[in-house]
């Protein structure tokens, strides 16, 4: 567990009590400081176990610092009550910038981006962890940082940032900064792209000149962020050679212009979108000093992520494939542009009213297997382009498409959508899928 000595008889409030806020209470606790803890809902509460304090009716005057959960939305009274009390409101993120002066000399990676955020964070610890640097991977991709235990000196912490811890940060200062891309997703949260795409900047206006920015080149709003107050910039590209640069083109990956390798050595990482995970985990590695022969071992070895266009099962000639983390069009996109004869189960919680990103691959789509709140909107979005099957629930979309394929097909779980509707998030949704395909 990550501590720091200056929390030590302070007060801090802590709203949401899963994951990060467990978390944040027993770093909190074991530097000395008091916790005034506190959830909405009762189960979360009952299963906390420990005291709470009803922080919506609690004086705040005087506590440090509320510590707000990243998936607690800013319209929930707590924020405007801890204004109003004049103190700040921080995440998870801001408490680990605060402990890093305590900690041995060490360096941040930190990473972010709409899609790709899981895969590059791995993929760089994996790297690091293969040149034998001691290093710690958490944050967004669900191991709260300060659950973790500190490196000792000249280790680094490679942290996933989504958009949500971002803006609950104010003092992290990544040695190395990565942003994949900005598509459209959260806009439930951000409103505008405009504010998602600020939230993501966070990220580099926290940095200072000695650092490095690693920004993808293949959209809009990155680009948009590239004008930023550090020395090195370095761009990535999934589809062109940049000047200085990581980037890959025909499946070739180029550092500054030179050819490093070919994607097909790399099975885990196949797919245009995994040429950008990679150039952006090449670029990053090759900044901390991971020379170039270890940094391409490292490609060919990268194990994966579970819900990441997962090989489940291969049953009488038909694959099964679980891409639950797709959460959005723009990442199952290149799922299904990764299968020639694909039985689509998708649906959940619809994020963007269209499915623009993935029309391009729906010749690919053999038949669509719709489920949860998505399914009438995504049945009107595919009509008279793929035969649509409205299964409602996911066993029964795996057992109508399983019946259906045949020998060379895959069944393709990439709901592009987010999965609240029925599960508690996508790694049960991915779960549940395994488990089912498992019993076929
Ligand atoms: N809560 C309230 N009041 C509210 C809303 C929520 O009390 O108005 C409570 C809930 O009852 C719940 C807690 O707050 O107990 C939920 O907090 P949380 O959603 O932040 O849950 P954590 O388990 O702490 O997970 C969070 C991230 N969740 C979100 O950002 C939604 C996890 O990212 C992250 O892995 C974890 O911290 C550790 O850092 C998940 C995610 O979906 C994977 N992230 C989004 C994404 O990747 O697209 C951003
Ligand atoms: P994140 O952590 O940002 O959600 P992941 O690495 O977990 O991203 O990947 C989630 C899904 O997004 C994957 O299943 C894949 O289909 C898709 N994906 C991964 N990397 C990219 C990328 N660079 N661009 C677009 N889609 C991607």
């Amino acid at each position: 567990m990550i501590t720091c000595a200056a929390w030590a008889g302070k007060t801090f409030g802590v709203f949401g009590l899963a994951r990060t806020g467990k978390s944040v209470v027993a770093a909190l606790v074991a530097s000395g400081a008091t916790a005034l803890a506190w959830d909405d809902s009762d189960a979360v509460r009952t299963a906390f176990g420990g005291a709470v304090t009803d922080l919506h009716t609690a004086d705040l005057s005087g506590l440090a610092a509320m510590v707000v959960s990243p998936g607690v939305p800013h319209d929930n009274p707590v924020f405007a009550r801890a204004v109003a009390a004049g103190i700040p409101v921080i995440g998870d993120i801001e408490l680990f910038a605060q402990a890093r002066s305590g900690l041995p000399p060490h360096k941040v990676v930190g990473v972010t981006g709409t899609n790709g955020k899981s895969t590059t964070a791995a993929l760089i610890h994996h790297i690091l962890a293969s040149a034998g640097i001691p290093a710690r991977l958490g944050g967004n991709i669900g191991a709260p940082i300060l659950g973790e235990e500190p490196l000792a000196a000249g280790g680094v912490y490679v942290l996933e940032l989504s958009s949500f811890q971002l803006e609950l940060t104010s003092s992290l200062i990544s040695d190395v900064a990565v942003l994949l891309n900005i598509t459209p997703d959260h806009l439930d949260r951000h409103s505008t792209m405009a504010a998602y795409a600020a939230a993501k900047g966070r990220l580099f206006e926290m940095q200072i000149p000695a650092d490095t920015a690693i920004i993808g080149q293949d959209d809009e709003p990155s680009r948009d962020i590239g004008d930023v107050a550090v020395a090195r910039v370095v761009p990535i590209s999934a589809v062109a050679i940049p000047d200085e640069g990581v980037g890959a083109v025909d499946g070739r990956l180029y550092l500054a212009g030179e050819d490093i390798g070919a994607q097909a050595d790399w099975p885990t990482l196949a797919g245009p979108h995994n040429a950008q995970n990679v150039a952006a985990a090449v670029a990053a590695t090759r900044v901390l000093g991971v020379d170039r022969a270890t940094v391409l071992a490292a490609l060919a070895t990268y194990p994966g992520l579970p819900h990441r266009m997962e090989r489940v099962r291969d049953l009488n000639g038909v694959a099964f494939v679980n891409d639950s983390k797709a959460t959005n069009p723009t990442s199952t996109a290149p799922a299904l542009a990764a299968f020639p004869h694909v039985h689509w189960i998708a649906g959940g919680l619809a994020k963007t009213d269209d499915l623009d990103a993935c029309l391009p691959h729906l010749g690919h789509v053999r038949a669509a297997y719709l489920i949860g709140d998505a399914a009438p909107l995504f049945a009107q979005l595919l009509d008279g382009r793929v035969p649509v099957v409205m299964a409602d629930t996911l066993d029964r979309a795996v057992a109508l498409a399983a019946a259906a394929a045949v020998p060379g097909d895959t069944v393709l779980a990439s709901p592009a959508c987010a999965s609240y509707d029925q599960f508690t998030d996508y790694a049960a949704r991915g779960d549940a899928f395994k488990r089912q395909v498992g019993a076929l």
